[in-house]
C-alpha cells in the first residue's frame, strides 16, 4: 500500500507514550518501534530547532570527504532519513525511506532518549545528540510552528512560552530531552554536543565529530567543511534549506527554516519579565544535572 500522502493542515498533538507528537507522527508509531537499525547506521538526535539540519550537513560533508557536490546529491530528508517522519514530507515515511538504503544509513530523529527504537542501543549505534539552549531553541521553534503549516498551530507568544515550559510541544519537554540523553551519554557512548560550541568553534567541533565517526581527514578538507557549512552558505543551499518542502507544508514567507542561526537571539523576544519567570522555573527543573548550556557568549 502507498504511504498515506496527505499534507495535514494544523494537526493536533496526541500522546505517544506520555509524549505529545502531531497526529500525523503518532499515527503509525507501531512501525517506528518495530524499526531495527544495522550496527552500523548513525543517529543524529535531537530536540526540534537545536541544530540537527546542521550536525547532519557536515557528517555527510565528513563522510563525504567534504565533497560538496555529493552532498548535493539530494535534499537532506532523502540522504538522512527522519526517523518517525509520515509520508508528506518526503513522499514516504522515514522509516519505508530507510528501508530502501544499505547501511550504513545516517538519520535523524527528535524522539527522547526512552522513544528511540531499543534497536538502536542493542546494537550499539553511534548516536550524536546535539542541544541547544532553552531560550533561543523556545523561539526558533515558535517562529518554525508558525511556517510550518502542517504542524501546530503556535498560538500567541505569551502562551506559547508557558506551553514550552510545561512540555505541551511536539516532542515533549525540552527539559526532560536533554536530560534524558545528557544521563544516558557515558553508557550508550553518545557524543553531545552543545549548538553554542558550534557557533563559538566550528572547526572543534567538526574535528570532534571526526573522531567520533572514526575518520581522519585532512586540514584543508576540515576547513572546507567548515566553510560550507556557515550558516550563510547553507541558508543559500537548496539541499539543506528545507525550500524543497512544499510551501503548503513549509511557508517560508512567514519565516525561513535557517532564520537567524544566532546564539542570544531569544533576547530580542522575551522581555525582561518573561526571561525571569523562566529563568526561575528553569532552576527548579534543572537543578539536580548540571548541563552547561549558554544562553549568550
Ligand atoms: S529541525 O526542524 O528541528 O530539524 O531544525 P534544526 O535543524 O534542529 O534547527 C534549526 C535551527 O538551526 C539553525 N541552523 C544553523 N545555525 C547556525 N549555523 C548553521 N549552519 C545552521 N544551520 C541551521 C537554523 O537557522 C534554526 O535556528 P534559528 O534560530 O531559527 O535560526
Amino acid at each position: 500500500m502507498p504511504d498515506d500522502q496527505t499534507v495535514p493542515h494544523r494537526a493536533l498533538l496526541v500522546p505517544v507514550k506520555g509524549i505529545p507528537l502531531p497526529a500525523h507522527f503518532a499515527k503509525d508509531f507501531d512501525a517506528v518501534s518495530a524499526f531495527c537499525p544495522h550496527p552500523s547506521d548513525l543517529l543524529v538526535a535531537s530536540y526540534p530547532k537545536s541544530g540537527t539540519t546542521w550536525i547532519q550537513e557536515i557528517v555527510d560533508l565528513l563522510l563525504h570527504n567534504g565533497d560538496a557536490e555529493s552532498c548535493r546529491r539530494a535534499s537532506i530528508i532523502k540522504r538522512n532519513p527522519f526517523l518517525e517522519a509520515p509520508a508528506h514530507l518526503c513522499q514516504r515515511t522515514g522509516v519505508a525511506l530507510l528501508k530502501e538504503m544499505d547501511p550504513p544509513r545516517v538519520m535523524k530523529t527528535h524522539l527522547p532518549f526512552q522513544l528511540v527504537p531499543v534497536g538502536f542501543w542493542e546494537n550499539k549505534c553511534k548516536t550524536i545528540y546535539v542541544a541547544r539552549n532553552a531560550k533561543d531553541t523556545l523561539v526558533s521553534y515558535y517562529y518554525f510552528q508558525q511556517m510550518n503549516l502542517s504542524g501546530p498551530e503556535p498560538g500567541p507568544w505569551e502562551g506559547y512560552i508557558q506551553k514550552f515550559m510545561r512540555g505541551q510541544l511536539g516532542w515533549g519537554s525540552w527539559y526532560d530531552h536533554v536530560k534524558g540523553y545528557w544521563e544516558e551519554r557515558e553508557k550508550r557512548n553518545i557524543l553531545f554536543l552543545f549548538y553554542e560550541d558550534m557557533k563559538e568553534n566550528p572547526r572543534r567541533e567538526v574535528e570532534q565529530i571526526m573522531k567520533y565517526l572514526d575518520l581522519s581527514l585532512s586540514d584543508d578538507v576540515i576547513s572546507r567543511i567548515v566553510e560550507l557549512t556557515t550558516f550563510e552558505n547553507m541558508k543559500e543551499n537548496p539541499m539543506v534549506n528545507y525550500t524543497f518542502i512544499p510551501k503548503t507544508v513549509f511557508d517560508q514567507s512567514i519565516s525561513r527554516f535557517m532564520r537567524k542561526g544566532d546564539v542570544g537571539d531569544w533576547k530580542n523576544y522575551l522581555t525582561a519579565e518573561q526571561s525571569a519567570e523562566f529563568d526561575e522555573d528553569y532552576e527548579k527543573k534543572m537543578k539536580q544535572v548540571n548541563i552547561p548550556f549558554r544562553t549568550q557568549f
